[in-house]
Order: structure tokens, then C-alpha cells, then sequence
């Protein structure tokens, strides 16, 4: 991939996407392909591929997805299951014909067996359930994985799938449908605010999530789409993990909350513990920069000044 190459960021807009140009475009990258999924709708084939006919895109990162926290994939599983098969498979056999030469797959930390060896390693995939409130979503994640590896096998395609552990930062989505990073800082701001006297975390605060600052996964596809070409999917993390109840007290300190933290135990806490081994990546050279605590107050700033102060 060279800074002339014709580049399509699928789901450009989202929280993924907008870093993924973020970091190209800083990195000298001019010729992004960028559509909206107002401008696009990736669910339906024939739109697809009139949209691949006209741009030919070179290289594909494939960060389009129906995406949410727990809350959501628990409310909307019809949804999470259908708009994520037909977006992968549209966009995946799509990049096949029109032969794109290199695709990068986001899956997610949640497709792993809801009980496996910590930290996670690659080879977990399929050994046992997955958390039922994700298991739509998660399902679809693994046919977009087995997708690119058919495709690599069937007709020799160069396409590889990223596993990023939970990803937070600027440009997610703060609503009730969104992940536990997110849903916490509108949590606390609203408190400090509002002067609220408590902030519900919900679950028991015991689950563990590995949690990767949104410009490392970037910075960590744009790698691998220049470093890594192989037929197993390939994790990305930064090798430590924060329970919900220490994530809620570095939030609380960042807001500078007086008030109580109150877990409501009728809430799902979902899989116990989610850490990835990111050996694969780190023996290839890559590290996360970004500890929770400054990504965190990078984070709550931009959600005060650009969603909150609006
Ligand atoms: O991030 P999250 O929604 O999803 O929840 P998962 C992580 C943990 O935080 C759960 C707890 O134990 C939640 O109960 N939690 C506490 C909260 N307070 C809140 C809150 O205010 N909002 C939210 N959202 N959670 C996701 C999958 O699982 O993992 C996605 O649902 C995706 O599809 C992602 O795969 C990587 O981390 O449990």
C-alpha cells in the first residue's frame, strides 16, 4: 500500500473508521474512497458492487458494522446478526471480484468462547459457547472471518481479519446502546453536572475488559495491512485488562464526582473476563501506546467539548 494506492475505509464514519482515516490521512495517504452509510447502503449487494464498479478500490479496510454494547445486542439481536452477514459478504465477495488487493477484516473480542484460558489466544476460536448477549453479533464476526479465510484458500484473495479487544475513545457512541466506556463517561458527566448524588454501573463490576484506546487499533490495522498477510485471524490488545468497578473509579476521579458508584446486579455482566494474547502482533513489532487512564481523559475532554457542550 503506497500514499498514491486508491483506498476504501468502510464505515469511515463510525468510531474504528474515523481513526483509521484519521491516522492515514496524517500518515500522507491522499486517495481515501469515503461514503456514508447514508450515501451506501452495504446491505445490499447490487449497490455494492455498482459502488466497487465505479471506484475499484486498491486496498479495503472493512470497519462497517451494526455495532453496540451489551444493552443493544441484547435488544436488537435480528439486527446484529443480519446487517453484519450481509455487510462482510457483500463487501468481502465483492472485493474478490472486483479484485481488491488487500482487505483488512475488523472482527471482535467476543466472538472467543464465553469460559477460555486468559489471555486469550488465537486458537480459542470455536472450542466452546459464546456469552449468549452477543452470540448474534459474534456469530456474523466469525463468518466474516471464515469468509476471508475461504476466499484466501478458494481463490488466493489477501484477506486478513484483526481481533481488537473492547475499543473506546473520540467518535463512539454515547447512547444506552453503546459500550461500557462510553455509557459510563455520559454516566458520570450528567452526575457532575446534574449534581446527582450516585452513578449506576450496571452488572456486579466484576467483569474484566481489556481495554484498547481506539488510535492503537488504528495505528495497529494500518500496520498489519502493510506487515502481516497470513490466513489466521490475528489479535490486537494492549496485554492488560481493568474490572468495571476500577474502570467506574478512574471515571469517577476523572470527573471529579463526589457522589456513590451503585451496581445494579439485575443488569447481564456478560463474558466474566475478556484479555487477548497479542503475542502474534507484538512478535511482528507492534505495542499499544495508550494506558486506560489517559485514554480515558482524552475521551471524557472530547465528549465534554464536542457532545456534551453542544
Ligand atoms: O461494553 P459492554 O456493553 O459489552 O459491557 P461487553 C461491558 C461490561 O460493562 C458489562 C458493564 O459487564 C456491562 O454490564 N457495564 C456497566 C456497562 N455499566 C455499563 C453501562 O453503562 N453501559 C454498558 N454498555 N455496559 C461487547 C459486545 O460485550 O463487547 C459487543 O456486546 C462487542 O458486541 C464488544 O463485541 C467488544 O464488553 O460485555
Amino acid at each position: 500500500m503506497n500514499k498514491n494506492s486508491l483506498i476504501y475505509v468502510a464505515g469511515h464514519t463510525g468510531l474504528i473508521g474515523s481513526a483509521i482515516v484519521r491516522k492515514l490521512l496524517k500518515a500522507g495517504y491522499k486517495n481515501l474512497i469515503l461514503k456514508s452509510h447514508r450515501e451506501l447502503d452495504l446491505t445490499n449487494q447490487k449497490k455494492t458492487e455498482a459502488f466497487f464498479r465505479k471506484n475499484k478500490p486498491e486496498y479495503l479496510f472493512l470497519a462497517a458494522a451494526k455495532v453496540g454494547g451489551i444493552f443493544a445486542n441484547d435488544t436488537y439481536p435480528a439486527d446484529f446478526i443480519y446487517q453484519n452477514i450481509m455487510i462482510q459478504t457483500n463487501i468481502i465477495d465483492t472485493s474478490y471480484k472486483y479484485g481488491v488487493r488487500k482487505l483488512l477484516n475488523l472482527g471482535s473480542a467476543c466472538i472467543y468462547p464465553k469460559y477460555c484460558k486468559q489471555p486469550i489466544k488465537e486458537e480459542s476460536l470455536l472450542t466452546g459457547s459464546i456469552e449468549p448477549t452477543n452470540e448474534p453479533y459474534a456469530v456474523a464476526k466469525i463468518a466474516g472471518i471464515k469468509l476471508c479465510q475461504s476466499y484466501n484458500r478458494q481463490f488466493g484473495t489477501n484477506f486478513i481479519s484483526v481481533i481488537p479487544a473492547n475499543v473506546y475513545g473520540i467518535n463512539d457512541y454515547f447512547d444506552k446502546g453503546g459500550h461500557v466506556v462510553a455509557g459510563l463517561i455520559k454516566k458520570f458527566y450528567e452526575a457532575k453536572i446534574k449534581g446527582y448524588d450516585s452513578v449506576t454501573v450496571w452488572g456486579t463490576g466484576k467483569p474484566r475488559r481489556e481495554f484498547l484506546y481506539v488510535d492503537d487499533l488504528a495505528d495497529a490495522c494500518i500496520f498489519l495491512m502493510k506487515k502481516y498477510s497470513g490466513n489466521e485471524a490475528i489479535n490486537v490488545g494492549r496485554g492488560r485488562d481493568t474490572s468495571i468497578a476500577d474502570l467506574a473509579r478512574i471515571l469517577k476521579k476523572i470527573a471529579e464526582f463526589k457522589g456513590k458508584i451503585i451496581f445494579d446486579t439485575s443488569k447481564p455482566d456478560g463474558m466474566p473476563q475478556r484479555l487477548l494474547d497479542s503475542g502474534k502482533i507484538t512478535a511482528l513489532g507492534w505495542r499499544a501506546k495508550t494506558d486506560i487512564e489517559k485514554g480515558l481523559r482524552i475521551t471524557y475532554e472530547w465528549y465534554k467539548k464536542s457532545i456534551a457542550g453542544k
